[in-house]
């Protein structure tokens, strides 16, 4: 098992963002020079993991990743990815082909690349995210292993990649286990696959591998941040500097790299600041030596207040919605930019400023759709429900995956907050892991919020009391309440009271109820639209009664996929408590929310 592994590292003694480098990865792989491997890959299902192990069930020195082929006529090889059936990279596996719908195990990928190696040059496999396990080969050899469904890794293949053509292989596993990020229960479709883009990297040997440049947290007016080098020559002086441009803000200086190859700035600069009504985007180019990188970067502040979430110094409320990664445009797992696109276009229709992407990290095209469209993002590990808080190995999943997620994002202005779990059952266990990983998050980046989705709140007499004991560690409280689906009646809701034991921002960060678009009847009977109507409608009153409430991203956009929700003819293997049908169809709920908000907006 292989991780990415994090040092942490603080670059001077005044610096106010703590931060963290990954090994090989590249930031920004969109900025490189690729070759994309996205199309059609050759694909065999595994279901007894034939290609992995032998009879005797130890790892095989002849499995598929050998992708052999006969040499004479009397050779025995028992598989051909040529002949075999193909599959979309990027795309989930569930929705290709009728018969891996409900498919859990492992499915070989395989396809050839062909690329004219330099020696000054360096070469990474990159993938923008594989679900859940990835066994990655080159040429018939093992290059390396990664877990976790949602987050991008990139391994070093510079010595194994060859002129040529060069045969690529996945391994890639969905079944689900007890120790994993998630656990095997979840309320969403485990959907297997090569689930983002894949290239191969190349860059030169010197080159920038991470930065972070954001408004100081401490200090108005300064730009901060890092820049990392790896392999830096320290031939002549240029090759010991780094050049940073943000040409709009005329800004062009070379930083000194100290011994690492790190390179620490502070710049006195007034930004036009990136928000929700506003969201400027600066070009920020870094050169070094041969290598150059280009992002399109939004500057803000975000902090807390007492109960106040201060955006660029102001209390702002989050007018949000929860979103899971379906595709609007076909069935299955969301990938592309015009999927982000059409995602987010709907959440500012509904009148939204805010987006709370669940339960785990969206593609990166989702939070650089939300830079560039001004959503405020809330953005989660896969912490849901019953890991196992015991075990040291599911931490050290769950922390892997927090810093994958940081580092990939961690120059995205819309993110504002990282959540580090989703409704985790109290238990000192529970409280010491997600302490533990909130921790590692302010270390990561001390810049943004930390957030958790909680759903255990005592109730007495009809008063219901934030007192779970994981809100003292976060900066801002989310509460997910299904008042009137699965506990009480809708009409119960609007007088339902609040209180909190903690003086900071609370979010409403789930509620909602389920209806089948078109299915019509009494405001009393349940999956009909008016009964979810009813739900918002008395949510929403009692939401007006929550003085310290500073948002809310009910459940949800759009129904999903769920293998939790069986019933015939209403839900057939969809959670329905979307305010858009599968199609994309508004129901009764979508004009009160935006109703709602268009009134917030005018507050
Ligand atoms: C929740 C979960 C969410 C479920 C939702 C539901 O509390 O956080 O993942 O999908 O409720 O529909 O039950």
């Amino acid at each position: 098992m292989r991780y990415l592994k994090l040092t942490a590292f603080l670059l001077g003694a005044c610096v106010a963002l703590t931060n963290a480098i990954a090994d090989i990865a590249i930031q920004n792989p969109d900025s490189r020079n690729a070759i994309i491997l996205d199309g059609r890959w050759d694909t065999i299902i595994d279901p007894y993991e034939n290609g992995y192990y032998n009879h005797r069930y130890e790892e095989s020195d002849k499995g598929y990743f050998k992708n052999a082929k006969p040499a004479n006529p009397s050779d025995l090889v028992e598989y051909d990815f040529a002949r075999s059936p193909k599959l979309n990279v990027p795309g989930d596996w569930n929705t290709q082909d009728e018969k891996l719908f409900l498919y859990e195990g492992t499915i070989w990928y395989h396809r050839d690349f062909d690329i004219g190696k330099k020696t000054d040059q360096k070469y990474a496999i990159y993938f923008g995210a594989v679900n859940y396990h990835a066994t990655v080969y080159l040429n018939g050899k093992k290059v390396d292993v990664h877990e976790g469904g949602f987050t991008p890794f990139q391994f070093d293949i510079s010595e194994q990649v060859k002129s040529g053509v060069n045969s690529l292989v996945v391994k890639v596993d969905n079944h689900r286990e007890r120790d994993q990020i998630p656990t095997v229960n979840t309320d969403w479709w485990n959907y297997g696959g090569i689930t983002r883009s894949v290239k191969v990297l190349q860059y030169p040997k010197a080159h920038i591998q991470d930065y972070f440049v954001q408004l100081s947290k401490t200090e108005e007016g300064v730009l901060e941040g890092w820049v990392k080098v790896e392999n830096f020559s320290k031939e002549n002086a240029d090759a010991q500097k780094v050049e940073l441009r943000i040409p709009e803000l005329n800004i062009s200086q070379k930083i000194p790299l100290n011994k690492n190859g790190e390179a620490k700035f502070e710049i006195a600069t007034k930004p036009i600041l990136w928000s929700p009504e506003s969201p400027k985007l600066y070009t920020v180019d870094l050169h070094y030596m041969q290598d150059v990188v280009h992002d399109k970067i939004g500057f803000r502040s975000i902090q807390v207040q007492g109960e106040n979430i201060l955006l660029n110094g102001k209390s702002v409320f989050l007018r949000g919605i929860s979103i899971h990664e379906e595709s609007p445009l076909h069935a299955g797992r969301a990938w592309s930019e015009e999927d982000a696109r059409i995602l987010l276009t709907w959440a500012k229709e509904l009148g939204c400023n805010f987006v709370r992407l669940a339960h785990y990290p969206h593609s990166e095209s989702m939070v650089r759709m939300a830079d560039q469209m001004g959503l405020l993002v809330w953005s989660e590990i896969p912490v849901y429900w019953t890991v196992l808080f015991n075990n040291p190995t599911v931490y050290s999943k769950a922390e892997n995956q927090l810093e994958e997620m940081i580092s990939r994002d961690k120059n995205r202005a819309s993110i504002i907050m990282w959540s580090m779990a989703n409704e985790t059952p109290n238990s000192p266990a529970r409280l010491k892991f997600i302490g533990q990983l909130a921790q590692k998050a302010r270390e990561l980046d001390s810049t943004r919020l930390i957030t958790a989705a909680l759903d255990t709140q005592s109730d007495e007499n009809g008063v219901k009391a934030i007192d779970d004991p994981l809100s003292s560690i976060v900066d801002v409280i989310g509460v997910n309440s299904y008042c009137g689906w699965y506990a009480a009646t809708p009409g119960s809701c609007a007088s339902l009271k609040w209180v909190s034991r903690y003086r900071k921002p609370v979010i409403m960060s789930e509620f909602g109820a389920d209806a089948l678009q078109g299915l019509h009847g009494d405001k009393a009977q349940r999956w009909t639209e008016e009964y979810q109507a009813d739900v918002y409608n008395n949510n929403l009153a009692m939401i007006d009664n929550m003085s310290f409430l500073r948002g809310l991203s009910p459940w949800i956009l759009k129904d999903f996929r769920s293998p939790r929700r069986p019933l015939p003819a209403v839900q057939d293997f969809w959670n329905r408590k979307g305010l858009l049908s599968d199609k994309g169809i508004k129901k009764k709920s979508w004009y009160i929310l935006h109703d709602y908000y268009m009134k917030k907006a005018g507050d």
